[in-house]
């Protein structure tokens, strides 16, 4: 769904819509409006991969019964800086909703707390999970685990998913910084996306069935494997994700879950990790001024941009004009919907 624009949705109409659809497929009335929001608030930001595009996936993934959007996830208190989510075969987001309360206590108490989800279902970009926290002045990390469909550098088999990181910190003067990445040289949206719209891919994202380097989308998507971003560097990130995101949260591998018996399922049944902190504790009172000050030296050392400043630009032009929807995407919706 990243056709041309010619409509532009308010955010709170694009939000109702979606939520419809959640309605219409068996989600909660609590979990659909939380679905909805963090889903429409991917398109907003220009998050296309995981806007609007997943709805069909999330859909596909309800009706096979793989996962269950009625899920009212159990939270347990188990150490004065832990957090412990069993998600019950739901979304990642209502999960981290329903402990996110008993976690900022935890950070307000000790400085630093972890929050540790398993049993869930992550479908969607990590930033709205993380930005949040900054907002407040906190400092937040965040790790989840999806489906094997990389390979390990030099290896022959997919073992990790995509495994995404997101960081975010307070920045004196602008939005937080935030950076959002899969650990993989492409996510595997942005691979779909590009089959679909038959563009190639650049070197060094993927191989074919046979472990042949390739630049089509579509032979890595047909039995192929994506490889993980920066070679042997990469690969210890995606590693460490699973470590994070599966091990310690008692969560399944990116390559332990069976969805076999459930056709149609697309939502990675993984877990996820958090650790927020509260700067203020490092003794540093002007730690959002240092922030900033660091992102300045590498702006006037020539990046162009910082992360996280693209989907800002982006959100602050919807805010104006409203979000880019094309005929064809909106008749889809709203099908849906109908459904
Ligand atoms: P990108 O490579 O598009 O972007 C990664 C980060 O780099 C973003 O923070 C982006 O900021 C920033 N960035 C991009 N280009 C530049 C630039 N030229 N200069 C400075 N910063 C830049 O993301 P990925 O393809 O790796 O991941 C896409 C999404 O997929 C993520 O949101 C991720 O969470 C999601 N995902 C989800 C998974 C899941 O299991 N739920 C699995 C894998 C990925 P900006 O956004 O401002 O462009
Ligand atoms: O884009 O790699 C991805 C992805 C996996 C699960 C959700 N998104």
């Amino acid at each position: 769904m990243t056709d041309a624009a010619d409509t532009y949705f308010p955010y709170e109409d694009l939000v109702a819509l979606l939520e419809r659809i959640f309605l219409r497929n068996g989600v909660s009335k609590h979990n659909a409006s939380i679905l909805a929001e963090n889903c429409a608030g991917c398109e907003r930001d220009g998050s296309l991969s995981h806007g609007i595009f997943r709805m069909p996936g999330y859909v596909s993934s309800l009706n096979s019964a793989w996962v269950d959007g009625k899920a009212v996830p159990e939270v347990e208190d188990v150490g004065p800086a832990f957090v412990r989510v069993d998600a019950k075969g739901g979304f990642t987001q209502p999960a981290f909703f329903a402990a996110r309360p008993l976690l900022i206590e935890k950070v307000k108490q000790n400085g630093v707390a972890v929050l540790a989800i398993r049993r869930s279902h992550h479908f969607s970009a990590l930033w709205p999970d993380v930005e949040p926290f900054a907002d407040e002045g906190l400092v937040a990390l965040t790790a989840v685990n999806s489906m094997a469909c990389v390979v390990p550098h030099g290896g022959r088999k997919a073992v990790f998913g995509t495994n995404p990181i997101a960081f975010a910190s307070p920045r004196e003067g602008s939005a937080p910084f935030v950076f959002d990445q899969a650990s993989s040289a492409i996510a595997h949206g942005d691979v779909q996306i590009a089959a679909r719209s038959g563009h190639e891919l650049k070197t060094g994202m993927g191989v074919d069935r046979d472990g042949q380097p390739t630049n089509d989308p579509k032979a890595i998507l047909d039995g192929g494997a994506l490889l993980p971003f920066g070679g042997h560097k990469g690969n210890s990130i995606a590693l460490m994700v699973e470590i994070l995101s599966a091990a310690l949260t008692g969560g399944y591998f990116s390559g332990e879950f069976d969805w076999s018996g459930h056709k149609g399922a697309q939502t990675p049944f993984t877990g996820q990790f958090f650790v927020v902190i509260d700067p203020e504790r490092g003794g540093n009172n002007v730690f959002a001024h240092r922030v900033s000050e660091i992102c300045d030296l590498v702006l006037e050392a020539g990046q162009d941009r910082l992360p996280g400043d693209r989907r800002h630009l982006t959100r602050a032009k919807a805010a104006l004009d409203g979000i880019p929807l094309s005929a064809k995407n909106h008749e889809t919706l709203r099908a849906m919907a109908e459904a």
